[in-house]
């Protein structure tokens, strides 16, 4: 935003560059390239932030420290910091000028930054928000994952398939963290239990013969926006114990002692890249355990150089459990208070159960996280045996609440019999926490009466909304800069940390010169980001059509497919009338498919056929563009967000637990399609009805058809729009090379029963999309409703989530 900036201050701003450039790079301003500039800038603006780190540290060192929150995530999804930091900082235009004087544009270097792709998709990226918005409310709060060397893979596009390549983020070096050695931690795994009794009768178990591992954490200044607080991320490396230890090496076993240093140094080498999707491999069992075995540890160091007796420790800390993913941590810290700290096993639970609480982020069967008894009793065996313990105590609380409920008892158990058995993770999660949220008002009910409706039963209180959020300041203030000044010259730039302040413009939404400056603003973002796929894949883009997008992982029940079958339906009807009048639409798709993921790799493939039939025929061109955009990130969601007329969230109903994708689209005046699913209902409650295209079935919709029988066929009778479609796609017409390529995905709508409900939605989502081309041509009442997106979706910042999880679950307060 173009604030004064004095000139003493650009002065002072060159000189730390300059000095960084000399002092880091060791090169003068002449010789450095592009990523030379960049690292020097990202130390410069590093720099900046450490007063306020270490003062934000010593607070939390001191005897009258605060109660803090441990965020315990195996995903960070951050992207880019660099811009965020000048922001947050209040250095960005300081930075702009003093660049400018160099010669250098600021825009150029914020692209040099790799993505931070530490993350699969919307529950990285909402850790990521979380941070950010944990800081500019000065609350203390950590984040604590895991350093993948590699994380999500990077998507390549080769005859229209995905193709993974390694993300190597960290081959240039990464600025922005430091080590911190003195901190590392020994994790242990296999080995075995060894129990005995002490003179007073009492039994001590200790974890022995174990192959240990240790954890080295890099940390990562998160600063608040106006930069009173810099919190940190603190990242967990997996490091040999060779080197640290000399024993190996004396006892002379060099080479094989760096082997086995190798293979015990893989458990942070890469990011699982499921979203939504369990794998049970032992190596993401040992990055769980890894995780949570050094973030507990840190944490009891912490919480012992306070000088407070242990039962104390839930008054000082409180962790939350992002997902299953980290809920080894319950097990763990029992393991701690009864074997290191000889606490009995009541004293124990008591206070496990006041320091965690859980997050579920997902109905979906095949995401929940069940692990077999075997594994981890071979891997971690005290584990195991304390979670036996807390089942039998848990399963004897739920015969005293349900007497002779014998059914009860085997639903509810934390091991699953029959067959192998199996730990049901979020069972364990919920019994070990005295709270569990869901993230949308919708998801909560779901979990509460039907996921997990026995212990909502028997734990009504424990369980509790948080409706997810964004955070203004990336997906706004820093994505969208014109639209951030246009705001900020009508009702001032509260809204940064206040987002409600956005109601303000709700009058405006009636002024025909701001409507004009809505639009124009959009029209700017569409060039730009015309300009950017361009770049990418050469394709042109026409501005003045539809930007119609659907960006995200892939997965069947998001339903890409259903988009790219209205698209195929669009072809058709243009085919049939070349001379017809249509709105020009450009629709978007991009988003990562898991490796192992057939069917979404094959929808990938099927959205790249249809892109080169469509766009390469001139009759057809003019009004309709389909495009993969390779590649996804929150590097280019930032470009992508703010230049989009039409967000698709069009999920079966009941099946996406929130979205946050759906508020970043809103925010920047994207008007939604979607159904009733997530937190879609809440956006459609506070934008209004008319300012929104809902369509489809609601949960009880989906539900009925499930009960009653559904049949596909039913809403494909011959000549109708979908049946054309699909025997489209059915001819081979999309792949003339291999006819039978996709279908599978054809097979999946008719004699695969339709499992996600495309047949069902089809009609009325064509009708939804067809209202959008009429209405779009109508501008201005295009750009009024654009507006009032925009000045309603306040309630949909993380920083009104995370004042709600510190006042109702964390019950931290501000430093
Ligand atoms: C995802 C849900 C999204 C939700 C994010 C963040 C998992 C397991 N769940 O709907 O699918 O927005 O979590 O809560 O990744």
């Amino acid at each position: 935003m173009a604030s004064k900036v004095t000139k003493t201050a650009v002065k002072k701003f060159k000189e730390a560059f300059q000095k960084r450039v000399d002092m880091t790079l060791a090169k003068d301003l002449s010789e450095c390239n592009k990523h030379d500039l960049y690292m020097a800038l990202a130390y410069t603006v590093r720099d900046l932030q450490v007063e306020a780190w270490k003062t934000t540290n010593q607070k939390l060192a001191s005897k009258d420290a605060p109660k803090r929150m441990y965020y315990i995530s195996l995903e960070f999804l951050m992207g880019r910091t660099l811009g965020n930091s000048l922001i947050n900082c209040g250095f960005f235009d300081q930075a702009d000028t003093a660049l400018k004087e160099l010669g250098v544009e600021l825009e150029d270097l914020l692209d040099e930054e790799m993505d931070a792709g530490l993350g699969n998709g919307g529950l990285g990226r909402l850790a990521a928000c979380f941070l950010d918005s944990i800081a500019s409310l000065d609350l203390p709060g950590f984040g604590s994952g895991i350093r993948y060397d590699y994380g999500i893979f990077r998507q390549k596009i080769d005859h229209g398939h995905q193709v993974e390549e390694p993300d190597n983020w960290l081959r240039f070096g990464n600025p922005w963290e430091v080590v911190r050695p003195e901190r590392k931690r020994v994790i242990k795994f296999y080995g075995h239990v060894e129990c005995y009794k002490d003179h007073d009768g009492k039994q001590w178990c200790t974890w022995v013969d174990t192959e240990d591992v240790l954890a080295m954490p890099y940390d990562t200044p998160i600063p608040g926006f106006s930069m009173g607080t810099v919190n940190t991320l603190r990242l967990w490396s997996a490091r040999s114990i060779f080197g640290f230890n000399l024993t190996d090496f004396n006892q002379g076993d060099f080479i094989n002692a760096n082997i086995q240093k190798s293979l015990t140094e893989n458990i942070t080498k890469v990011l699982y890249p499921n979203d939504n999707n369990y794998e049970g491999k032992e190596l993401r069992l040992k990055q769980q355990y890894f995780l949570a075995a050094a973030t507990l540890a840190d944490m009891i160091e912490d919480f012992k150089d306070l000088g407070l007796p242990i039962s104390d420790l839930p008054k000082k800390v409180v962790c939350q459990l992002n997902d299953t993913h980290p809920a080894i941590a319950v097990p763990e810290l029992m393991r701690i208070l009864m074997d290191d700290e000889g606490l009995t096993w009541d004293e124990a639970w008591n206070i496990t159960r006041q320091v965690f609480a859980y997050t579920n982020h997902t109905l979906l069967a095949e995401a929940l996280e069940k692990w077999p008894v075997g594994l981890i009793e071979n891997l971690l065996p005290r584990h195991m045996q304390i979670i036996y313990e807390i089942n039998y105590h848990f399963l004897r609380e739920v015969a005293q609440k349900y007497p002779g409920d014998n059914e009860r008892q085997c639903d509810m158990s934390i091991i699953q019999e029959g067959g192998e058995k199996m730990v049901r993770m979020a069972y364990l999660a919920i019994v070990g926490s005295f709270s569990v949220n869901g993230v949308a008002a919708m998801h909560t009910e779901l979990l509460k009466h039907d996921l997990v409706r026995d212990f909502y039963d028997l734990y009504p209180k424990k369980f509790n909304n948080k409706t997810n959020g964004i955070t203004p300041r990336r997906w706004l203030r820093k994505c969208n800069p014109e639209l951030s000044e246009l705001i900020t010259s009508k009702i001032g730039d509260k809204w940064v940390t206040d987002l409600d302040e956005l109601q303000k413009l709700i009058p405006f939404a009636e002024d025909k010169v701001f409507r004009k400056e809505i639009s124009k603003i959009k029209k700017n973002n569409k060039t730009r980001l015309a300009e950017y796929v361009k770049d990418l894949t050469g394709d042109e883009l026409d501005v003045n059509s539809i930007f119609d997008i659907q960006v995200k992982r892939l997965h069947e029940y998001k339903r890409q497919l259903l988009n790219i079958l209205h698209a195929i339906h669009l072809y058709q009807k243009i085919k049939a009338n070349p001379k017809g009048h249509y709105t020009p639409r450009t629709i978007i798709v991009a988003g990562k498919a898991a490796p192992g993921y057939y069917m979404a790799k094959l929808i990938i493939k099927m959205v790249n056929s249809v892109s080169a039939i469509v766009n390469n025929d001139p009759e057809v061109n003019k009004f309709l563009k389909v495009l993969f955009l390779p590649n996804y990130s929150v590097s280019m969601a930032e470009v992508l967000v703010p230049a989009t007329d039409l967000s698709e969230q069009i999920s079966t109903a009941g099946k996406e637990a929130s979205g946050t994708g759906n508020m970043k689209f809103a925010l920047n005046g994207a008007l939604t399609i979607g159904t009733l699913d997530g937190a879609n209902v809440e956006i459609k409650d506070a934008v209004g009805d008319d300012n929104i295209y809902i369509f489809g079935l609601d949960v009880d919709g989906v539900t009925n058809l499930n009960q009653n029988g559904y049949n596909p066929h039913d809403y494909m009778p011959h000549g109708s729009h979908l049946a054309n479609a699909l025997d489209l796609i059915s001819s081979g017409f999309f792949c003339p090379e291999d006819p039978e390529l996709f279908r599978p995905l054809v097979d999946s709508l008719t004699i695969g029963g339709d499992h996600y409900k495309l047949a069902a939605d089809f009609e009325s989502y064509s009708d939804a999309q067809e209202l959008v081309s009429n209405d779009f041509i109508k501008e201005d009442d295009w750009a009024k409703r654009a507006i009032l997106n925009i000045a309603n979706m306040g309630g949909f910042s993380s920083d009104r989530t995370i004042k709600q999880y510190a006042e109702e679950i964390w019950d931290i307060k501000p430093y």
